[in-house]
């Protein structure tokens, strides 16, 4: 085994060339080994192999910076960086994020979750490098899907005129997680076609002169000659200021390496075309990428599952609900128009693509332009549903603001995610979505407590004149009874579930039902609390509030948001302007820290936050605010 010897990029450099196919076999099946146990990213990790052994053969971290793109390919980084005994933990309570992240090693030199970031933090480390006068190289990553994301560009348009010395690699393997979209997708591929054409024609010369000048074409043919690897012209990169090599087969490891090699040694901004094959190596992920992107546990043999089936069926996902409305909408009204941000089947809107192509847009790793497309489609009478979960719209905050509250544009924002988004960890968190939406005037903000609650939500969303937004957690539902059809109901009410008195229970979104559980645990303790389904952050029912304020001496809101800006604040707010600041209020939420990966059971339960905790939780408030009382 030569990966066994590896326990940092320096051995991994000591290696003889002849070793390095064996050891990317070996990186690709402990990939293979342990996402089939544990689940976690698949597709894009085996297809990034070769470029991250010819990355650490050639670039000396930490004090050389490699800067990744979405983070969700790092695994055989991470396997190579002093992590291969922990490389099992991945994704797991307590184990090693699936993401870079700066504390996990200083190998990681940049965290990240989210896509097209990698250009510009990459250009800040040379920028940083060349003030501070100090001698490392930086690279970044970023995939054809990351390069769909307008901040790439920003990065790329600025590094041009810098002249900073990076180099961009751009792992071209036409896919996003589903299959990639747009103008710059076809001109990659007119590239690579290209290139095929050129080396057919034996006119690589010309076309290296042509683009590149002479002086410049004389040291890429000298290079090419020891490199036998071909440039062809990528003018769009060319006119932004960077020098264009490839493409070249990203899984030839030993072509990977020379290029780098030489290309480590050339000044200024550059950027290497690689091609690669998402799940290269594993064929059933290598002929389906976009259904192994990431994988839950499967039998490596088969390629099937291995978790077997339950006799009982399981509540739809609140994504399938979501998806069964979107097209029952559009059936009904031709105005609904399906927007996803790269995410059609993520989302549940690769149904309404099915069911009516031509109400269906994937714009891309691009939310701030799909709700600027949203805002126009607004604008002239449609209805459009932006669907994205609610970690992503924060791309969006001022999209949200400006194109849509200001102008009170009928958009709805279907957020899946919203809550702890689970083994995704920190950057993935759908946390603060009710913080970052509530406080534009126009918009509606609501969280669907059920699958009826959902139904009914997007509906009532689709015939309000306004922005609206509509949150659910990533989660199966109540397995209450719900359907498709259009059954609108009051914005700004909330809904009593449970009949109880002295303690009122406010809660939210997928704490309704965990407060139902709290309340029966509490009988016990002689507390019968009234638990109410708030169902709108905003506006808030303040009416209720007053009312249940006549009869209730203690109150509690409960969410699954973090503890700053969100429902609970909204609760206290409200009691506070209609003068029951008296009234004691205990806030259950997210404390106020960056929340890391973990079952989201597990997350709950860290944060005081399950049925049982919350019952205990309320029985202390109850009393230690009676024992004041009397004190
Ligand atoms: C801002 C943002 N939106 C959506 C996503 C979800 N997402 C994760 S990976 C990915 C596709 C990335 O494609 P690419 O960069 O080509 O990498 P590949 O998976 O093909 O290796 C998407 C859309 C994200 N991480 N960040």
């Amino acid at each position: 085994m030569v990966l066994e010897r590896i326990n940092s990029p320096e051995d991994l450099r000591a290696l003889d060339r002849s070793e390095l196919e064996p050891l990317a076999q070996e990186i690709r099946q402990s990939i293979i080994d342990v996402v089939s146990q544990k689940g976690g990213h698949f597709a894009p990790n085996l297809g990034a192999v070769e470029l991250t052994i010819a990355l650490h053969r050639v670039y000396k971290t930490p004090a050389d910076k490699i800067v990744w793109d979405v983070g969700h390919q790092s695994y055989p980084h991470k396997i190579l960086t002093g992590r291969r005994d922990q490389f099992h933990t991945i994704r797991q309570y307590n184990g090693l994020s699936g993401f870079p992240r700066r504390y996990e090693s200083p190998h990681d030199a940049y965290g990240v979750g989210h896509a097209s970031t990698s250009i510009s933090a990459a250009l800040g480390m040379a920028v940083a490098r060349d003030i501070k006068q100090a001698d490392y190289k930086v690279v970044a990553i970023i995939g054809d899907g990351g390069l769909t994301g307008g901040v790439a560009y920003e990065g790329l348009d600025h590094a041009g005129d810098v002249g900073a010395d990076v180099l961009v690699i751009l792992n071209d393997n036409d896919m996003s997680i589903a299959p990639n979209v747009g103008g710059i997708s076809h001109y990659l591929n007119r590239i690579i076609s290209s290139y095929y054409y050129n080396k057919t024609k034996n006119d690589i010369d010309k076309v290296i002169e042509k683009s590149l000048g002479d002086a410049i074409s004389k040291r890429i043919r000298k290079m090419q000659e020891s490199l036998k690897s071909l440039i062809v012209p990528g003018v769009f990169f060319e006119e932004l200021g960077f020098r264009y090599f490839g493409p070249i087969n990203g899984h030839d490891v030993h072509i990977l390496e020379e290029t780098l090699a030489h290309l480590r040694e050339l000044k200024g901004p550059k950027l290497l075309h690689i091609v690669t094959e998402k799940g290269h190596g594993y064929k059933f992920a290598a002929s389906d990428p976009a259904n192994w992107h990431g994988a839950k546990p499967f039998d490596v043999t088969t390629g099937k599952p291995s978790a077997k089936k339950s006799d009982k069926p399981s509540p739809p996902s609140y994504t399938q609900v979501f998806s069964e409305v979107i097209c029952k909408m559009s059936d009904k009204d031709d105005r609904v128009v399906g927007i996803t941000a790269a995410m059609p089947s993520g989302t549940g809107l690769s149904a309404l693509q099915k069911h009516r192509p031509e109400r269906f847009y994937d714009v891309g790793i691009a939310e701030q332009h799909a709700v600027l497309l949203a805002s126009g489609l607004a604008c002239e009478g449609l209805r459009p549903v932006c669907a994205i979960y609610s970690t992503f719209l924060q791309r969006a905050y001022d999209q949200i603001y400006h194109d849509v509250c200001i102008q009170n544009l009928p958009v709805t924002f279907a957020l899946d995610r919203g809550g702890v988004v689970g083994d995704d960890g920190a950057t993935h968190q759908g946390l603060y979505d009710t913080a970052y939406l509530r406080t534009f005037p126009n918009m509606v903000v609501s969280a669907a407590a059920d699958e009826k609650d959902l139904s009914q939500l997007l509906w009532t969303a689709l015939h309000h004149d306004g922005p609206f937004a509509v949150r659910y957690p990533r989660e199966n539902g109540e397995g209450v009874e719900w359907s498709t059809e259009e059954e609108p109901i009051p914005i700004g009410k909330g809904v009593v579930m449970r009949e109880g008195s002295g303690v009122a229970i406010l809660a939210y979104g997928f704490m309704v039902y965990r407060a139902l559980e709290a309340a029966d645990l509490m009988e016990k303790a002689g507390i019968s609390p009234t638990v109410v389904n708030m169902r709108f952050a905003k506006p808030i029912d303040q009416e209720l509030i007053k009312e249940l304020a006549k009869t209730h001496h203690h109150f509690v809101a409960y969410e699954d948001h973090t503890f700053h800006g969100g429902f609970s604040s909204a609760v206290s707010e409200a009691m506070h302007d209609n003068g029951l600041e008296g009234v004691p209020l205990l806030r259950l939420a997210l404390s106020d820290e960056i929340i890391e990966h973990g079952p989201r059971k597990q997350v709950f339960e860290d944060h005081g936050l399950l049925p049982s905790q919350v019952a205990k939780r309320i029985e202390d408030f109850v009393h230690a605010k009676a024992s004041a009382m009397i004190a």
